[in-house]
């Protein structure tokens, strides 16, 4: 009696189990360092509040990291890696303009005192992810971790893979689709824009040259216009413009309804207004009342996100310092 229930409490958790592997077929958990390092997500909890409370401007910076390593040969920490050549990642245009990598640092020193050679740098950028958006009153998600870091980084893999501000929702939604992501995903992901900054150079063509006559975009709203150009004189490369004027550091829906009021900053926030889906997307959640379920959808849509082309198991390594290969 008692070996017969025994034996079937065996096949039950087989089962089970065999449902968990096939639930996270690419060997990421949500957990991974629960036995290994159990303080690792604490760890980088405590670094992010104490980055936030002095350097609040980095939570946008730190949220894009995670999109930039994952769209450019999956999220295995490429982004990190420097170049003695300055053919990275990190050399690329659309990449230039991320910060936030000495706040990377502090966090992989923190966890290498605790646990040395354990935590990755590709898992590091997903949980700090996370907390940038909690720190700004966004919703929290559980983090899947488990990924290992690379060891290529690559200019031109970057420039190929990054969507650019000016592209059209055909180029948008087939740049998604090769990384697996929906256009759900696309509509829910590019409410990242509503926190942080854009230097003036990513719009600038919108407000004053946009098809080469000295016009500008006709489907960016009129107003807006005029006082974005108080802000972004022309050819400026160095100006920074909040992307969600007055709610910049508010991680709410206030992105989708400037959208809705042709207020998106690049084309390519425009551009989800010219697909059914995703311009039901944004009316959708144009007012507060939408707050909850774009919460919801971003913890979704950023999990998927942190599947893509990652590395576990045996393959690649753990980083000692993140922005070199062992
Ligand atoms: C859909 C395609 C996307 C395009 C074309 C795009 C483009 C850009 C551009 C041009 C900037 C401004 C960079 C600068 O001039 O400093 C920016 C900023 C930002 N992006 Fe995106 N992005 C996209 C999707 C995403 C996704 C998926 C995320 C995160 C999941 C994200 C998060 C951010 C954040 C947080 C900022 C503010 C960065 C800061 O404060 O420095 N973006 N994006
Ligand atoms: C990588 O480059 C950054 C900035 O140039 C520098 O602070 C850091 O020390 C470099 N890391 C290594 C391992 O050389
Ligand atoms: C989108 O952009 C691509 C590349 O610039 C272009 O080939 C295509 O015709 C555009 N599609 C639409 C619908 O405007
Ligand atoms: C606008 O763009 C055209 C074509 O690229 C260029 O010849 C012209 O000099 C630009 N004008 C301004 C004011 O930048
Ligand atoms: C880089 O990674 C590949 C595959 O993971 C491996 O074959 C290669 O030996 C690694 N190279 C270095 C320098 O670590
Ligand atoms: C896509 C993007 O953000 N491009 C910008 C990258 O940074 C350079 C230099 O600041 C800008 O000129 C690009 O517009």
């Amino acid at each position: 009696m008692a070996t017969s229930k025994l034996i079937f409490i065996l096949i039950q958790g087989i089962v089970l189990l065999s449902v968990l592997d096939f639930a996270n077929a690419q060997g990421l958990k949500v957990g991974f360092y629960a036995k290994s390092c159990p303080k690792a997500e604490a760890i980088v909890k405590k670094v992010i509040a104490q980055t936030m409370a002095v350097a609040p401007s980095l939570a946008g910076p730190l949220l894009r990291m995670h999109f930039h390593d994952c769209f450019v040969r999956g999220c295995e920490g490429s982004v990190l890696l420097n170049s003695s050549t300055n053919q990275a990642e990190k050399d690329a245009p659309p990449n230039l303009s991320l910060r936030g990598y000495g706040v990377i640092d502090r966090v992989k020193s923190a966890l290498e005192k605790a646990c040395p050679g354990v935590v990755s740098c590709s898992d590091i950028v997903a949980i700090v992810a996370r907390d940038v958006v909690v720190a700004d009153m966004g919703g929290h998600w559980d983090v899947e971790t488990g990924r290992r870091d690379g060891n290529v980084s690559s200019m031109t893999d970057a420039l190929l893979n990054l969507p650019s501000p000016r592209s059209n929702i055909t180029i948008l939604k087939s740049s998604f689709a090769q990384k697996g992501l929906s256009a759900k995903d696309l509509v829910v992901l590019s409410g990242s824009h509503t926190i942080g900054t854009s230097h003036c150079s990513s719009f600038n063509n919108r407000l004053y040259n946009f098809t080469g006559n000295g016009d500008t975009d006709p489907t960016l709203d009129n107003n807006y216009i005029a006082r974005l150009k108080m802000k972004c004189k022309p050819n400026d490369q160095t100006t920074l413009a909040e992307m969600d004027p007055g709610s910049f550091k508010t991680f709410d829906v206030s992105y989708y309804t400037l959208v809705a009021k042709r207020r998106g900053l690049f084309q390519s926030d425009a551009a989800l207004l010219d697909d059914s889906e995703t311009n039901t997307y944004v009316t959708n959640h144009a007012t507060p009342k939408g707050k909850a379920s774009f919460l919801k959808d971003f913890g979704v849509s950023m999990v998927k996100m942190g599947r893509i082309g990652v590395l576990t198991g045996n393959a690649g390594e753990i980083r000692r310092v993140c922005s070199k290969i062992n």
